[in-house]
């Protein structure tokens, strides 16, 4: 139990951050040469060695890691320890492919908590509060990682997990909650159900930690608005470790990277080049601290801006945007890059709920696109021709944001499966007709 607001690291000077994670850097590079052959291999192919890095300075001479080596890996080629002191394994939610499986030794454990913890403080948390985590458990990071965070500030933990929303809003009024955790997409169904049971007088919910899943600021003010909390982001992967690799602060302008644990550098996708401060490009993570699963260099796919501006909470670790985007989810659709998150901000910015589904067909060798969104049911009882003209209103929206043509279907209230994790967003059916 203690203090998660750790100013001496938090607030530290650049140069203070700097030379913790040049003689961290330094060490790690040196433990991982000597005890990961998969890493050494590829640091030989680049003719590199331990002694040619010395600072941060020198981090760009090293290999990346990718997705595939972890799956060329899988499942010990990558651990930096003995099995034996490992006490834990959490797992990717991948469906295709092989898993992802990251390791983690007490240490890491301990050194994960306080990164969560950290997050729950910056978001107002304390030790008096109610925390209901509705991340789920298990494999997926979302849960243990806020859990063992909320236990480190010595919060009251609820471990909910996800799903069985009827018993959520339940203890949520009966235990008091205050501090709710899950994906802004489950936030937003809570919000809805909550306000559908007419119950919103009886939650005390101040705050809410939501992330795993891209999400706008347009869905941010919904949620606010309909939970009457502050909403704030939280970003990690299990390849890192889970959530808390960076969180949001009361300034809500992006997420401080816990820099004494993992080094951030942002990099042209395409070439890999390093890109300056400011640029927008893929996100990438060496984690200097961690002992079983010390990834170099790793390349996230995530693409954001980073930033050192000064922060009015006082932090002084760098800030990450929001992703916007994965270089790998990044639609494609008749030669032109499509975002979910513009089609979200579209809808969102229309007064329409965040329940919408993007499908996309090839039919004759042209690329369609669909955009089904639920209708609220106040918009569902108006006449056909008015849900007619709501539909050409978005699609002219949509092909202002996207520059092309997309089939809006305003489907009835509660046609689109809500989810309990992550949400499924997008249907590409493309592959299907590839042969
Ligand atoms: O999603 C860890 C997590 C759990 C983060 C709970 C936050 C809260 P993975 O399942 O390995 O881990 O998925 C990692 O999810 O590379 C991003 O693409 C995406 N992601 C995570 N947080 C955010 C966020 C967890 N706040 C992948 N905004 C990452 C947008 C996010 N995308």
């Amino acid at each position: 139990m203690g203090n998660y607001f750790q100013p001496e690291i938090e607030c530290a000077s650049q140069e203070q951050i700097r030379a913790w994670q040049d003689e961290r850097l330094v060490k790690q590079v040196r433990r991982v040469y000597e005890n990961v052959p998969y890493y050494r291999k590829k640091m030989e192919e680049k003719g590199v060695t331990p002694d040619n890095i010395r600072s941060t300075a020198d981090l760009h001479k090293l290999p990346f890691l990718t997705k595939d080596d972890l799956r060329d890996a899988y499942p010990y080629g990558l651990l930096a320890t003995p099995l034996k002191d490992c006490v834990r394994i959490q797992s990717t939610s991948g469906t295709t492919g092989r898993r992802v499986v990251a390791f983690y030794t007490q240490h890491d454990i301990d050194l994960w908590d306080e990164c969560c913890a950290r997050a729950i403080v910056a978001a107002g948390g304390t030790k008096d509060d109610v925390v209901h985590v509705c991340y789920g458990y298990g494999l997926f990071t979302g849960g243990p990682g806020l859990n063992g965070g909320s236990h480190k500030l010595g919060s009251l933990t609820l471990p909910m997990s996800s799903g069985n929303t009827e018993r959520q809003i339940q203890f949520m009024c009966d235990l008091g909650s205050t501090i709710l955790c899950c994906t802004p997409s489950y936030a937003a169904y809570l919000a809805e159900s909550i306000y559908e049971r007419g119950v919103r007088d009886q939650i005390k919910l101040k705050a809410g930690i939501f992330g795993a899943e891209a999400w706008t600021e347009e869905m941010r003010q919904d949620i606010q608005d309909k939970l009457g909390i502050k909403a704030y982001d939280i970003y990690g992967l299990t390849e890192i470790s889970g959530p808390g690799v960076s969180f949001e602060c009361s300034e809500q302008t992006g997420m401080h990277i816990n820099e004494d644990h993992f080094i951030a550098e942002i990099i042209d996708p395409n070439t890999g080049e390093v890109l300056p401060e400011g640029e927008k490009g893929e996100l990438v993570f060496t984690s200097i601290t961690k002992e079983a699963f010390p990834l170099l260099r790793y390349r996230t796919r995530d693409i954001c801006v980073l930033s050192r501006k000064k922060c009015s909470c006082g932090r002084t670790h760098v800030k990450m945007s929001k992703p916007m985007g994965r270089s790998d989810d990044m639609l494609i659709i008749k030669g032109v890059n499509v975002f979910p998150s513009q089609i979200e901000t579209v809808l969102m910015n229309k007064g329409y709920p965040a329940n919408y589904q993007i499908i996309v067909t090839r039919e004759n060798n042209s690329d369609q696109l669909e955009v089904q969104v639920e209708m609220t049911p106040e918009l569902f009882s108006d006449s056909v021709s008015e849900i007619s003209k709501k539909e050409k209103d978005l699609i002219n929206a949509l092909k202002a944001m996207l520059g092309i043509y997309a089939k809006v279907t305003l489907v009835a209230p509660k046609t689109i499966t809500r989810s309990e994790g992550k949400a499924v967003r997008v249907i590409d059916k493309r592959n299907l007709y590839q042969s």
